[in-house]
């Protein structure tokens, strides 16, 4: 593990319930590196990243976004898999490198919301028809732990997280969750930003808190995302809804477990249950119905078809760096779209 924080927690806890052994850990200082060793009950401290990934299998990078490409970049040069947060990088050139970089090693991203069964569930619906001719797409993900101006985190400062904050954060799941359940591809943006507070903790704000995005899809499909982290009272709420001319399905991050049908005469709720569901939602549904699967679930089913790629499997879904620098592609544009007022046509070519 490289980092100390919340992610580095979340990743050693999926690891381990993927069969991995957490074997060194690093972290931004030596002191912090013993503190995360010590909370995590990693057997070893590593000086360096180097000392790391000569110890060790696959390298997950949980730093803060600005140490993704130089950590990345080192791991894959050494010849070692990686498992690299999101955003992948910090621009889409630097994304596009480290997919370059990646070459046959097995790079993923832990985009982990497509590892909840309902999630797959929806899109094995999608593909198979059942929603008819995509027509409308709506997503939202919205949380407030960034509504107080006295508020102050890393990801706040551009140079630490990014240029886009809110978007490159969160928006990158929910763009790659609504490409991952349609199989279809964003072709066109029109975007705004908003900085709620010009200064947080007597800095000046240079990353945006929300976003409203109005998109169009390569199968005509048009739609609307909203992204924030200043939503009062919405703590991690990441919604779609896929419309089309049979049908719908809606999908909430907070109520995993379900499934909204709709439907012209008839919508109901479907919850999971292996017996009923397609094969890939299936595979993922690890305990009964009735018995709740949530986030850390979610993880602990990306870490294990990482794994199982490093095995020379292919699981379904991966979210690979290719996914990564799609995200940022796409993050990129909607900064882009909001800056210059107009809209930004997405590139589709080699995926
Ligand atoms: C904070 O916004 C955060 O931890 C994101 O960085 C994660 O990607 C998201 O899954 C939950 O919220």
């Amino acid at each position: 593990m490289v980092g100390g924080g919340f992610m580095a927690r979340t990743h050693a806890h999926a690891a381990r319930a993927a069969g991995a052994e957490v074997a060194a850990i690093l972290s931004s200082a030596p002191d912090r590196t013993a503190q995360a060793a010590a909370e995590l009950a990693v057997p070893h401290a590593a000086a360096s990243l180097d000392e790391l990934i000569d110890r060790v299998d696959v390298v997950h990078v949980c730093s803060p976004n600005r140490w993704h490409l130089e950590q990345s970049l080192a791991v894959l040069a050494a010849g070692t898999h990686v498992v690299c947060e999101k955003p992948l990088a910090t621009t889409a050139a630097d994304a596009s490198r480290l997919v370059e970089a990646a070459g046959p090693l097995v790079a993923t991203v832990p985009f982990v919301y497509r590892f909840h069964p309902m999630a797959r569930e929806a899109r094995a619906r999608v593909a198979a028809g059942g929603i008819g001719r995509l027509l409308t797409l709506r997503g939202s993900y919205l949380q407030d732990w960034l509504l107080g101006p006295g508020e102050q985190n890393w990801r706040v400062d551009p140079v630490a997280g990014g240029a886009s904050r809110a978007f490159g954060d969160i928006g990158s799941h929910l763009v790659d969750l609504l490409e991952f359940v349609t199989g279809d591809r964003i072709t066109r943006i029109a975007a705004r930003t908003q900085t709620a507070h010009p200064e947080r903790a007597g800095a000046e704000v240079r990353t945006e808190d929300a976003v409203a995005v109005v998109v169009e899809t390569a199968s005509d499909a048009i739609g609307s995302l909203l992204v924030s982290q200043v939503a009062a009272g919405r703590k991690n709420a990441l919604t779609i809804e896929v419309s089309g001319s049979e049908g719908a399905v809606a999908f909430d991050q907070e109520h995993p477990d379900e499934l909204w049908l709709g439907g012209r005469d008839a919508s109901s709720v479907v919850s999971r249950d292996a017996a009923i569901l397609s094969a890939d939602a299936a595979r993922l549904s690890v305990v009964p119905s009735g018995h709740p699967m949530g986030y850390l679930d979610a993880f602990t089913g990306f870490a294990r078809d990482t794994y199982a790629a490093i095995r020379g499997e292919r699981p379904d879904g991966l979210p690979r760096f290719a996914d990564g620098a799609r995200a940022a592609v796409l993050t990129e544009a909607v900064l882009a779209a909001a800056a210059e007022d107009r809209w930004i046509d997405i590139p589709t070519e080699g995926l």
